[in-house]
């Protein structure tokens, strides 16, 4: 899920009224066989070297270290520090995240605690902080911290290995033809029974985001909803699972026609780019510029028009807290951001947006998710129907997001009024559509990571992204 900034620009959105009806007829999307055209930027640096994206970094690793490293794990778990000491002079980690061969079936039914029956969860790709603190690595200290948080990151990473095991057989199964329904229901379904969902324990963080085209952020469908996916679809798909509230939240991009590539490569190289970028003590503009440098020095070839990469500019990255998935911090994808820090032990979500379109998302269409609002105390209700609808949101989600979807499946009915009235009064903020101008095309990758005291964790890396 993403954070919208609030538009500081009245004036953007008057204007792009203005210039919609003129952009509206859709482009007819070309097979373009020449594909993987991509532009170098007029760099200024030299540093900027586009050809290889910078977006497999350490994920290759043989299975031999792979559980080689498990077992350190375990015993760094146990151990006293003074057998830590003896532990450091081992040789350092190597960098993982690669989806082990673990015997999951098709489609995913085994729960991953029976997978892992040790229950010992893979870590994710692991990467040292950048100069200023790479002294953070060996410090004894961090270490014997991280030690004492080891139950907290396994958990996170059971979670994180529901998610890449779950969108593995996405990606193997998504169609042209696949209604979105359809679509969504095979992630929650699988997410589920490998989570082994379990009231506030462990279940899906949010709804499935499936958002369209021009619409880049916080589509699902609503029941009754007959979109069907097809070829020239550029469909972001974004969800969440979750152990004890800690909500992992990655998102990758699904297309059929190659025309995209060049769009998708650009957001998934700034995704990485802001990844690298963060760190403790690092300030969310900085990470803001480089992930606007890297995606704006792409462009994309479709139906004979040539695109800059855009970065859209009023989507942010995020902190995550336990059952908030807007934390208090956001991280821009343009420059010009604010001087916030990042802090050590926060979790993050970075995701970055590209868009041959404006740049700029307003909200439009059917809502579909909606969220509690975290800070709000209690609220006379007056309709009966709203405050026992405001009970069914307590006891299934919290102040975890839902949407329509997640109501009718816990036995809600007619509830449309209800939900309106509890969004008037401030206790449920809905969250509509984000679209870019129709015709466009949006695009977008996204990790949770973790500040852990010696390095990152990118928890919801995979092979595949
Ligand atoms: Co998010």
């Amino acid at each position: 899920m993403t954070a919208v900034l609030e538009v500081r620009e009245p004036h953007i959105m008057k204007a792009q009224e203005e210039v919609q009806p003129i952009i509206d007829e859709v482009e007819e999307v070309s097979v373009n066989k020449k594909k993987n055209k991509k532009k170098k930027k007029k760099s200024t640096n030299g540093t900027l070297e586009t050809d290889k994206p910078s977006d497999q970094v350490g994920t290759e690793q043989p299975n031999a270290e792979e559980s080689e490293e498990e077992h350190d794990s375990i015993e760094g778990a146990n151990e006293s520090s003074e057998g830590a000491k003896k532990k450091k002079k081992k040789k350092p980690k190597k960098k993982t995240g690669a989806n082990p061969a673990n015997g999951q079936s098709e489609p995913p039914k085994i729960p991953v605690s029976k997978l892992f029956s040790n229950g010992v969860y893979p870590e994710g790709e692991l990467q040292d902080y950048n100069e200023d603190n790479l002294w953070r690595t060996t410090n004894e200290e961090k270490r014997y911290l991280e030690r004492m948080k080891y139950d907290e990151y396994n958990s996170v990473r059971r979670a994180a290995e529901v998610h890449r095991e779950v969108r593995k057989y996405i990606q193997k199964v998504a169609k042209p033809g696949m209604s979105m329904i359809e679509l969504c229901e095979t992630i929650e379904n699988g997410t589920r029974t490998l989570i082994e969902e379990n009231g506030f324990e462990a279940g899906v963080g949010f709804p499935t985001g499936c958002s369209l085209n021009h619409v880049a952020a916080h589509y699902t469908p609503n029941a009754g909803d007959k979109t069907v996916l097809q070829y020239d679809d550029v469909c972001k798909i974004d969800f969440g699972t979750h152990v004890n509230g800690r909500i992992m939240d990655s998102a990758f991009t699904l297309t059929f026609n190659p025309v995209y590539d060049n769009l998708l490569a650009a957001v998934k190289a700034a995704t990485n780019a802001g990844i690298k970028e963060a760190g403790i003590d690092v300030r969310v503009c900085d990470i803001g510029a480089a992930i606007q440098e890297v995606m704006e020095s792409y462009e994309v070839e479709i139906g004979g028009k040539t695109y800059q990469v855009k970065a859209i500019r009023n989507l942010n990255g995020h902190s995550i807290e336990p059952y908030r998935i807007h934390g208090g911090k956001t991280v821009p994808i343009v420059k010009g951001g604010d001087q916030t820090k990042m802090e050590e032990g926060e979790y993050f979500a970075i995701e970055t947006f590209g868009s041959t379109g404006k740049g700029v998302v307003r909200t439009d269409g059917e809502c579909s998710h909606y969220m509690k609002n975290y800070d709000v105390g209690h609220i006379p209700l007056r309709l009966p129907k709203a405050k026992q609808l405001l009970n069914t949101i307590n006891k299934h989600f919290g102040t975890l997001p839902f949407c329509r979807r997640y109501l009718d499946r816990v036995g809600e009915s007619k509830y449309i009024l209800a939900l309106k009235n509890l969004c008037d009064a401030g206790v449920v903020e809905a969250c509509p559509p984000l679209v870019d101008i129709k015709g466009s095309f949006t695009a977008q990758y996204e990790h949770t990571f973790l500040l852990r005291p010696t390095r990152k964790e990118v928890l919801t890396r995979g092979d595949d992204y």
